[in-house]
C-alpha cells in the first residue's frame, strides 16, 4: 500500500470512529488503534496498561515519518507530541495518558480533538520502570493548535 492510500484509510477510520459516538455504538468507542514504533518498549507497555483496562487495542508499527503523519492528520500539536498515538471514538491520545481519562473523555464526548501527555513523565501509564512518580499533566487541545490541562496526575 502507498503512503497516499494508507492515509486515506486513516482518515476514513477516523470518520467512521466519529459514528461511534452515538449511543448506539457506545461499546465499540472501547476499541483504540494505536500507531507506534517498534523500538518503543513503553509504548508496548502503555498497550498493555489499556488492554488491561478494558480496551481492544489494534496496534500498527509505523516508521517514524509515518507515525508524524498521522500525528499532523489527527491535529496533534508538535508541542504536545511524545511517542505512541491512539485513535478512538474520533479522538486523539497522543502519548501515555491513563486509561481512566481516555474513558472519561469517551464517556463525557468533550468539544476537543484530543489529549496528550507530553513528555513521557515517569510514573505515567507504561513509564513504571525504576519506581519513580512524577506530577504531570494530561493536555487537551482543539482545532486551532490551542491546549489546555484537561486532567492532573501525582
Ligand atoms: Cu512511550
Amino acid at each position: 500500500m502507498n503512503r497516499r492510500n494508507w492515509l486515506q484509510l486513516t482518515l476514513a477510520g477516523m470518520a467512521t470512529s466519529a459514528f461511534a459516538r452515538s449511543p448506539l455504538h457506545a461499546q465499540r468507542s472501547t476499541r483504540l488503534t494505536v500507531y507506534k514504533s517498534a523500538t518503543c518498549g513503553c509504548c508496548a507497555s502503555w498497550v498493555d496498561h489499556m488492554k488491561r483496562n478494558g480496551f481492544a487495542v489494534d496496534a500498527h508499527d509505523v516508521s517514524d515519518d509515518m507515525l508524524n503523519q498521522v500525528k499532523t492528520t489527527a491535529g496533534v500539536p508538535p508541542s504536545l507530541r511524545s511517542c505512541h498515538i491512539a485513535l478512538a471514538g474520533g479522538y486523539a491520545f497522543e502519548g501515555h495518558v491513563p486509561a481512566d481519562v481516555v474513558k472519561k473523555a469517551l464517556d463525557e464526548k468533550p468539544k476537543l480533538v484530543g489529549l496528550a501527555v507530553p513528555g513521557m513523565p515517569a510514573g505515567s501509564p507504561g513509564m513504571e520502570m525504576g519506581g519513580r512518580k512524577d506530577a504531570y499533566e494530561v493536555m487537551a487541545f482543539d482545532k486551532s493548535g490551542r491546549s489546555w490541562v484537561y486532567a492532573k496526575r501525582g
